[in-house]
């Protein structure tokens, strides 16, 4: 069992039965001419998460753990996007317009594919997913079960949205998540000092959070 200093109190964890969840790191939502840009938003806020995110991930890739990607996106045919998300914002580009990086939001499209930085090995599923939640109408759930997994590390982009909303989805299914607070970001500085407190509190009320610096010192301390 490993345990992590963690908020609202100690996170315990065996790596085995545990999967890192980086989500939506998709150039869409971190580089300029994206999704995020689109939505009026300072992408370079984003980036702050990628070496960290980094750092963990080579931990759980020498350690012979799971890792799981997810990017949010659409078909070509956009048949599964929602007529209400294709509007909201009234953008003059928005999602399955063309635009400096491909077709916003669509799946094969250069911009909705993950940065080079965190790029997924051939063995890591990529969860592709129409809404905020990974869990929603995707497999995620499946993936899973089959591999034993009861407690996700959690990381990506951006903290209240597609992070929240996956948080919230993987506590009602049972699994207990660690978010590791400086592995996610926000456009919004005020919303990720609140997001990461909403998580943890009353007592863990959706999970943990702890920095990334903390869930490393546990995996040294196990090898001790
Ligand atoms: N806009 C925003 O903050 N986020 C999203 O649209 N998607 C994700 O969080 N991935």
């Amino acid at each position: 069992m490993s345990v992590v200093v963690a908020h609202p109190y100690a996170f315990e964890f065996e790596p085995d039965t545990t999967a890192l969840l980086i989500i939506d790191m998709q150039r869409d939502f971190l580089e300029p001419g994206g999704f995020g840009e689109m939505l009026g938003n300072d992408v370079s806020q984003l980036r702050v998460a990628i070496e960290p995110i980094s750092r963990v991930l080579h931990l759980f890739r020498d350690q012979g753990l799971l890792v799981i990607h997810t990017r949010e996106g659409h078909r070509p045919d956009l048949a599964d996007l929602p007529p209400s998300k294709r509007k909201r914002g009234n953008l003059s580009c928005g999602i399955g317009d063309v635009g400096p990086m491909g077709r916003i939001l669509v799946r094969g499209e250069a911009g909705h594919d993950i940065i080079d930085e965190l790029c997924p090995l051939p063995n890591e599923p990529v969860i592709d997913k129409p809404g905020k939640g990974s869990f929603y109408a995707t497999d995620l759930q499946t993936i899973l079960q089959n591999y034993g997994v009861k407690s996700l590390i959690v990381t990506g982009v951006t903290t209240e949205v597609c992070v929240h909303t996956t948080v919230r989805e993987a506590n009602d299914r049972g699994y207990e998540c660690l978010v590791l607070t400086d592995c996610v970001a926000s456009y919004f500085p005020e919303f990720q000092r609140v997001a990461l407190a909403m998580i943890a509190a009353q007592g863990g009320i959706f999970g943990w959070t702890a920095t990334s610096h903390d869930l490393i010192a546990s995996f040294e301390k196990e090898a001790l």
